[in-house]
Formats: C-alpha cells, structure tokens, sequence
C-alpha cells in the first residue's frame, strides 16, 4: 500500500536511480556492454530492490512510466559519452510485458531514439520469454522495434515455455541463458551439455549468447570451453551506480 502511495511522489523526487552491470567478455576481460537495473532510494526505507516493487507497478501500470525513465535515463548516459567522446557500450533495459502491449510502445520508442540521436545497435530491449509467448502481435512488435535499430534479447532463456520457438519468431540479436542453468552445472552433466548445445544452436542462428549469474572462475571457464565468451555476474560486478560504473568502461 505505501508502495503504491509513494510511487508517484518518488519519480518526482528523483528516488529513482538506474544502476549498472556490466557484461563481459570474458576471454578478453573486457566490458561489452551493461544491464540497466532500477533502484529506489527510499528516504524512509532505505534502498529498495526491484523485487519489492515491480510486481506493485506491473498490476497498477506505474511500470511503463518506469520503463520509461529508464530508458530515458540510458539514453542522457549516451548521449552525454557521445558529445564528451568517450567510449560507449550497447546497453540493455528490462521491458516489462505490461509496456510492450501498451498502445504506443513503438511510436514512442521511436521517439525517445530521435530526441536523443542514439546511434544504432546502442540499445538493447529484454525480455523474458513469458512476456514474448503472452503477447499478441508480438513479431510485429518487434520488427518495429528492430527497424528502430534497438536490439532485441531474451532474457532468462530456458525458463518459459516456448525458448525454441521464440528463436524462430522473434528478430533476436542475442539470449541470455537463466542463471539457474549455471548453478545447476555445477554438479550436472545434463545441464552441462544443455548449456552447450543451447550455446550452439544460437551461435548458428547467428545470436549472440550472454550466460547470467557467473559467480565462479570454475563456471567462466566452463563457459569460455564450450564458446560462450560472454558472461554477466557477481564474479565481475555486482550492479553499481553510474558513477561507478563510468569509472570501469
Ligand atoms: O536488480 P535486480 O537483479 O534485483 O533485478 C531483479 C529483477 O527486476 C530483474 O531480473 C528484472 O527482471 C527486474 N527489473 C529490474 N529493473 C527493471 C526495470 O527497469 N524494468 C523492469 N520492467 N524490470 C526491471
Ligand atoms: O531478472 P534479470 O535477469 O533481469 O535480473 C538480474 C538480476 O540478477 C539482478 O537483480 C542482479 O542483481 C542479479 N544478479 C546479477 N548477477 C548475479 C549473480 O552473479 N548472482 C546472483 N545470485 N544474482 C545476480
Ligand atoms: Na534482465
Ligand atoms: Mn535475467
């Protein structure tokens, strides 16, 4: 309830910060590209954690206008790297499926890319495979976007019901394999081998594969050994601010 009473205000109020983590490429230990997260600083509560609100916003429809903050807030990172002739890396928002049906999803996208003048293949939409399965028109959806030069990912692959079609469906510039699979590898020969084949089969339809939750050299270099040079967790970073995240790119 406070949640939902407070939510308004907090945008005002700037408690919405958007934080950073990188993903790597783990041969080369270099940073390819970012996860934009959201985090609300509550001044009464302290730093709360998507977990205690998205679930909140996605039922009363706040989370588009979070959706878009933060993509909002991607792009004036951009932007501002850009003009000041820094290096920049793709980085990728969450969608939630309540947004990508919303009426105007496509038309404001495009919007938001031209009010900033965000080169192409510079930002990255995820979402889950849930989200694509509960979605009509979703194709069309996202060929829109894909027109609109973002790049499309999957996130959490492995974890709905339907990963094999959405690789036939869906304009797909990269899936990032659901931690649970890597935690699982770790004692099962069986998940091992799905990990890999599952690295295979989208390196031959030409999509890019982000493994998530790596929190063990044993598992980077498990990964690094099947072909999957690109990881994302705890073993590299954790999500950080901008500030800190600007100071590692
Ligand atoms: O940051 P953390 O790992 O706690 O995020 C947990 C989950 O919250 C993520 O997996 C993601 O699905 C969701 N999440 C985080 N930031 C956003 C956001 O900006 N928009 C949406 N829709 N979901 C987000
Ligand atoms: O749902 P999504 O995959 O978008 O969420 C990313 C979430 O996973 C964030 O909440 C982030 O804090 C968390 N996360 C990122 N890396 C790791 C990791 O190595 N281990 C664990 N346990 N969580 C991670
Ligand atoms: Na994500
Ligand atoms: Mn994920």
């Amino acid at each position: 309830k406070h949640i939902e009473e407070m939510q308004e205000s907090a945008l005002e109020n700037h408690e919405f910060e958007v934080y950073y983590q990188p993903k790597y490429n783990m041969e080369e230990n270099s940073i390819i590209g970012a996860e934009a997260l959201i985090r609300w600083n509550d001044p009464v509560h302290g730093i709360r954690m998507p977990s205690d609100f998205i679930l909140i916003f996605e039922k009363n429809g706040f989370i588009i206008q979070i959706d878009f903050f933060v993509l909002e807030e991607v792009c004036k990172f951009l932007r501002s790297r850009i003009d000041a002739g820094e290096k920049v890396v793709p980085i990728s928002v969450n969608q939630s499926r309540v947004h990508l049906s919303e009426k105007h999803y496509v038309q404001r996208l495009g919007e938001i890319i031209r009010k900033y003048s965000i080169p192409d293949g510079l930002i990255e939409l995820e979402l889950t495979e849930t989200a694509i399965s509960e979605i009509d028109d979703v194709e069309n959806i996202l060929n829109q976007a894909k027109a609109l030069n973002y790049r499309i990912s999957i996130d959490d692959f492995g974890t709905g019901y339907s990963s094999l079609t959405m690789l036939n469906r869906v304009p797909l510039d990269a899936i990032k394999i659901d931690r649970n699979f890597l935690i699982e590898s770790n004692n099962s020969k069986k998940t091992r081998e799905i990990i890999r084949l599952v690295v295979e089969m989208a390196h031959a339809l030409g999509i890019q594969v982000v493994c998530e939750g790596v929190e063990k050299q044993d598992q980077a270099d498990f990964l690094m050994s099947i072909g999957c040079r690109f990881g994302q967790g705890f073993l590299f970073s954790k999500p950080i601010p901008i500030n800190d995240f600007m100071r590692i790119l």
